[in-house]
């Protein structure tokens, strides 16, 4: 049986449409996905929309709808860049949904069951955008003396009656958690972080409102909605069945990996396995908090003027490239930077000019040369063997790296054993071997077959349709794209013996190129 695997994106706010961090995090989350998969796990991957809450009623008062109309429309837009991306979700959430609401009133009466949960009244700071309570102590002054959180927003005072969870009673329990488990929040620099703050004591917290109604209705108390980020949390149960205590929670609960921003490991590292270990409930495995995408080493935003619409860069480029560039260029967990001529410059060079070139000239030589034929019964020299295992220990390499989240250090081995077949045919010269020595030339043009086959399963998880397209072409079969299929010794046999022939090929990796003026993008 294979052992499962859940993965999780945060829930994005659709209080407008999705940008470039949304689409840098689901598709990471699509690669460890894929990734998982391949290598034999039966994968859970959920995602979606995170629709309550203060900023969410505030936005649809401002283009005056209401708040559902909003986000049922601008959860189309996430739905849509999604299925542009290749995302592979098996689950879309909307907290809106009424499953929702039942599974969140559930943990909350299980919290209240516990004894965590009291009525009280909140006197404090309330950041909408961020949807968070900070301590005076973490504000600094901006210009005119307003208060600002530590993410830069704007905080106002807020006084009002509230339900409190007990949170300063699993400060010790949160400090053991994060003891056992170090891999429980990373990377390690975040770890620190939330170390840091549990350490200085937490405070109960509050987790209803009463002055908008635009939330999952607390249980007994009508007129409280709960605090948007009990509700958003608990989405990662209710696309499981929960309260319900389904064959689905069963098997994925706890979940793998959360996987999210550096600006939300705290709500994810300390309330949320709080509020589980109230209700009784396993916590999840790990809480991976990657870094944010900046635009030529800026932050987005409106006043800016610098918001990259995702759907223009894939129109542009292509969704593969993109992919690519997001997983190779930037350290996963650091901040990183983009801009149309960083990813033009990596798709080229790597995606076109090395692989896509290695597959198009060995699929057109073998086309060309050897009526496209594949044969099984060569003898492979020295040279070859050595190439063999140049790519082997590449495919290694990124399958070791991505394990751990590395993705682009697994791309570098990756490249590598792609410029070792490069290097090999330029050392081979089989153009030169077609009058000199042709059945060399044929050696050759077989081992580069299975070379290319093999990285081309190795790198799938990042840009399945391209490789898809070009798996196609190489007569593999869709049941033999997974890495058990790297082990496999008999395929290349079995393809010869099939009969199956290469066909003039078609390149799966065109050289993109800038658009004609910056504006475009
Ligand atoms: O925080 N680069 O939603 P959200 C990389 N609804 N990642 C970025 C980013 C950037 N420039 N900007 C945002 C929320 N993100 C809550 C989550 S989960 C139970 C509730 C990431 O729409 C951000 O860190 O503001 C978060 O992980 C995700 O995008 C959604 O952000």
């Amino acid at each position: 049986m294979a052992d499962p695997y859940y993965i999780t994106t945060a829930i994005h706010y659709p209080n407008g449409k999705p940008h470039i961090g949304h689409a840098y995090e689901t598709i990471a989350a699509d690669v460890i996905a894929r990734f998982q998969r391949a290598s034999g796990r039966e994968v859970r991957f959920q995602t979606g929309t995170d629709e309550h809450g203060l900023k969410m009623a505030q936005k649809a008062r401002e283009l005056q709808v209401t708040p559902r109309d909003l986000c049922d429309e601008m959860s189309t837009h996430f739905r849509d860049l999604f299925g542009r991306l290749d995302i592979s979700y098996d689950n879309f959430i909307r907290t809106t949904d009424s499953s929702h609401h039942r599974a969140s009133q559930a943990l909350w009466q299980a919290m209240e069951t516990n004894g965590d949960l009291y009525l009280d009244r909140y006197e404090g700071w309330y950041s909408i955008r961020d949807e968070a309570y900070y301590d005076e102590s973490e504000l600094s002054e901006g210009e005119g003396g307003v208060k600002l959180s530590p993410q830069g927003t704007p905080v106002e005072w807020t006084v009002e009656e509230s339900w409190f969870f007990r949170l300063s009673k699993y400060a010790e329990p949160l400090l053991a958690l994060y003891r056992d488990n170090p891999g429980f929040i990373q990377p390690d620099s975040r770890r620190n972080e939330v170390m840091r703050f549990v350490e200085g004591g937490l405070r109960d917290l509050s987790v209803s409102r009463t002055s908008f109604d635009w939330g999952v209705k607390v249980p007994g108390a009508d007129e409280h909605v709960m605090y948007v980020w009990v509700d958003a949390l608990t989405n990662y149960l209710t696309g499981l069945g929960y309260p319900d205590e389904t064959p689905d929670l069963d098997k994925f609960w706890p979940a793998d990996l959360h996987l999210i921003g550096k600006d939300i490991v705290r709500f994810h590292a300390v309330y949320w396995p709080a509020f589980l270990m109230s209700a009784g409930l396993p916590v999840p495995k790990q809480v991976f908090g990657h870094g944010f995408l900046l635009n030529r080493g800026k932050k987005e935003s409106k006043s800016l003027g610098n918001v990259t619409d995702p759907v223009m860069l894939i129109e542009q480029f292509g969704v593969d490239p993109l992919r690519y560039f997001l997983m190779r260029e930037i350290a996963f967990g650091q901040d990183g930077s983009y801009s149309p001529e960083a990813i033009v410059t990596r798709s080229n060079a790597e995606l076109a000019n090395s692989f896509g070139n290695l597959a198009q000239r060995t699929l057109s030589m073998i086309f060309k040369n050897l009526d496209g034929a594949i044969d099984a019964g060569i003898q492979e020299n020295d040279a070859d063997a050595a190439l063999l295992a140049n790519v082997r220990e590449g495919i290694a390499g990124l399958r070791t790296a991505f394990e751990k989240l590395s993705f682009s250090e697994g791309l570098e081995a990756w490249i590598k054993a792609v410029f070792a077949c490069n290097a090999y045919v330029d050392e081979m010269a089989p153009w030169a071997l077609r009058k000199t020595d042709p059945d060399r030339m044929a050696v050759v043009l077989n081992i580069l077959f299975r070379c290319v086959r093999d990285l081309a399963i190795a790198v799938r998880p990042v840009v399945p349709g391209s490789i898809d397209r070009l798996l196609d072409q190489m007569g593999v079969p869709d049941s033999e794209r997974d890495f058990s299929a790297l082990d496999d010794q008999t395929w290349f046999e079995r393809l010869a013996e099939s009969g199956f022939k290469v066909d003039k090929p078609e390149g799966v990796f065109p050289r993109v190129e800038l658009p004609q003026t910056e504006d475009a993008v």
